[in-house]
């Protein structure tokens, strides 16, 4: 099911900019594992070595939550670089694309919803949390980066699943992106929730396992929100660092319904309240009489 969906949305989106072909492509979109969705992102394309290359991005869905993890080289913190403004290079934002529009469509008309999750990146969100309404801007300008997807790739960093297993290849990436700016952090929206970030431990818990597809970085990085504060639907999302030495995509679906034994429940607290009322009324009328 999440395969057809994944291949319905890039069609969707391939079909409207009439770029580029999805033959071949429906294997390689999604990878469920313990309830999480992984994208593997091609090893050593991050540009500047170890501290930029992405490895995975993982996603899982609950009756009330949405967990986000990123593994790789750069910690959340971001690194050291003279030639950044703020001499530190870190993570960008994170986007997720409901639309069905490729990215560039969704975010001028500011349909994008954005998550900052590094506190000390170059973001235009005041804060960390959950944004909406998002209209995406570029900051690799600022952190030394190249000013163009088509310029990372022509530099030489271009390989297979370069944008992870869900935008294999160069022209899906374009598909969806495009060859110019690249567009990596928050630059309006309007703040929904926050986010609470997660322990390696709370990670493994819930099931988390980069290990499994052999992409555990040196740094994971993991957080969860409200599935409330969210919309639902097939989705793209992608990060990129601060500076698009590298960036990493993700295909999926998060389902607008709760779960079958939370309706269960609410049917029971009908049933309760319900009964409780017409006790109640029947009260009344006695003492009317
Ligand atoms: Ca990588
Ligand atoms: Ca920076
Ligand atoms: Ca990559």
């Amino acid at each position: 099911m999440k395969l057809r969906n994944i291949a319905t949305l890039i069609a969707g989106m391939a079909a409207s900019l009439g770029l580029i072909s999805i033959t071949g492509q429906q294997a390689n979109a999604g990878t469920l594992y313990q309830n999480w969705n992984y994208s593997i992102d091609a090893f050593n394309d991050g540009s500047g070595g170890s501290a930029y290359d992405i490895k995975s991005i993982a996603v899982k869905e609950t009756a009330d939550s949405i967990f986000v993890a990123l593994t790789g080289g750069m910690p959340l913190t971001g690194t050291y670089a003279s030639a950044a403004v703020d001499k530190n290079i870190g993570w960008g934002d994170l986007f997720f694309n409901f639309t069905g529009n490729n990215f560039q469509t969704a975010s001028d008309a500011k349909s994008l919803f954005g998550i900052r999750f590094a506190g000390t990146n170059d973001s235009n969100a005041s804060s960390t949390g959950v944004y909406k309404n998002v209209q995406a801007t570029s900051v690799t300008g600022i952190n030394n980066g190249y000013s163009s997807l088509q310029q990372y790739n022509d530099a030489g960093w271009y390989k297979t699943n370069t944008l992870g297993t869900d935008l294999p290849t160069k022209a899906d990436a374009y598909g969806y992106l495009g060859q110019g700016s690249v567009l990596n952090v928050i630059g309006s929206g309007t703040k929904v929730g926050d986010i609470t970030m997660l322990t390696a431990g709370a990670l493994t818990a819930a099931g988390l396992d980069f290990a499994h597809f052999a992409a555990s970085g040196t740094e994971t990085i993991g957080f969860q929100f409200s599935k409330s504060l969210f919309d639902s639907g097939d989705y793209l999302a992608h990060v990129f660092v601060e500076c698009a030495n590298d960036g990493v995509a993700l295909a999926g679906e998060l389902k607008d319904v709760p779960e079958p034994t939370g309706l269960g429940g609410l049917a029971v607290v009908g049933l309760v309240v319900g009964g409780s009322q017409l006790r109640k009324r029947r009260r009344v009328r006695v003492s009317v009489n």
